[in-house]
């Protein structure tokens, strides 16, 4: 048993498990190397050789605990025709939704055109860097990607004014994507992905009365669903207010928390076990602040099952030093 899986399944507290969100991407000068030449960011996600390669990466520099699957959660979108391109300096920029073209998409369709991350998932849990650790694949929460399909881009701090108009439109594509969604973890379980992580990153932008029809139900049903294949499945609502009602009706495996929560709040809380929490921007500063910072998170879940990470993904202006010195001080805890 890998060390994430005695924390999640033994429930063990001796070793803290450590893998980072985003820990392969922009901050590692290897990484950058391959964008620079590769500027369209979907068919390097769909690359099997680059993608697989760039997940590993982090794995060769620092002794994590997991690969993640360098993919992203826009892949499903674009499983589903939707035109989805990455502008610099700016983020995402999604087409037009056709709900009549999305209804056409088929299950043979959808796979056939995201192939190729279901192929570097198979190779990197394959490679010998992962031996004895796991491979986490990862699908966006329905409302995160409902989020990103209406409003077309990144709702940083707001949702379009009309958002809510097409109450209709708005249900019909969240049924679609549990559909897909589930197709999509299938796959990346059947190819060797050992834990699922749902990303739900625009959780906090609900109102409290929304969140059963918006994030409870349509999440519980993957995480059953996930559950059903025998893999664990960890939760990151980023944002919102109350995670031990979530925890409660949704039942992850494992919640993970952002750097705004409270840790010591969530200890008495929450049963499960937990992962983060961490704020990225403690990296931007000097070890021996990094090392008071990470230190108050393992003291405080020393009794309880936890998972290392950050409260977000790594900054891409972090200093991979940095990062070498946070994992080793992780392992010697
Ligand atoms: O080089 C670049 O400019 C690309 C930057 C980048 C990277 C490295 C994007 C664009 N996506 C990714 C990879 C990625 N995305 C991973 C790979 C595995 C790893 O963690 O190392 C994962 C898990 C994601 C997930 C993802 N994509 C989320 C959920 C987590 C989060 O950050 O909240 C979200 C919201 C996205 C959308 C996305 N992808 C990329 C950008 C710039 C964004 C938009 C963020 C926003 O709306 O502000």
């Amino acid at each position: 048993m890998t060390l994430i899986e005695q924390t999640i399944i033994n429930h063990q507290t001796k070793n803290n498990p450590i893998w980072i969100m985003r820990q392969a991407g922009r901050y590692l000068p290897e990484f950058r190397e391959i964008r620079k030449l590769n500027t369209d960011f979907i068919k390097l996600c769909l690359n099997e050789s680059l993608s697989s390669e760039i997940t590993l990466q982090p794995l060769k520099r620092f002794d994590l605990d997991a690969a993640i699957i360098f993919s992203d959660i826009l892949m499903v979108p674009y499983g589903l025709n939707q035109h989805v391109e990455f502008k610099k300096n700016f983020g995402p920029i999604l087409g037009e939704l056709n709900l009549d073209q999305i209804l056409k998409i088929d299950e043979v369709d959808f796979v056939k055109k995201i192939y190729p991350v279901y192929k570097a998932i198979n190779s990197v849990s394959k490679n010998n860097l992962t031996n004895g650790k796991n491979t986490i694949g990862f699908v966006g929460a329905p409302w995160t990607l409902l989020v990103y399909m209406i409003n077309r881009q990144s709702p940083k701090k707001s949702l379009k004014k009309d958002f809510y108009k097409d109450n209709f439109l708005l249900n019909r594509i969240l049924i679609i994507l549990e559909k897909f969604l589930k197709l999509h973890i299938k796959n990346q379980v059947d190819n060797g992905a050992e834990i699922i992580q749902i990303f739900d990153s625009w959780a906090g932008l609900l109102n409290e009365r929304d969140l059963p029809n918006y994030i409870y139900i349509p999440t519980l049903n993957l995480v059953e669903f996930t559950k059903s294949l025998n893999v664990p499945v960890i939760c990151f609502p980023r944002g919102i207010k109350n995670y031990s009602e979530y925890c409660k009706i949704v039942k992850p495996d494992v919640i993970c928390i952002d750097y705004e929560v409270n840790p010591k709040q969530i200890l008495k809380e929450i049963k499960i076990p937990v992962q983060g929490g961490m704020d990225p921007k403690v990296l931007l500063t000097d070890k021996k602040n990094l090392k008071k910072e990470a230190e108050k998170y393992l003291d405080i879940f020393k009794d309880h099952p936890y998972i290392f990470n950050l409260g977000h993904g790594v900054l891409p202006e972090t200093d991979p030093n940095m990062m070498d010195y946070l994992v080793k001080l992780v392992k010697d805890y």
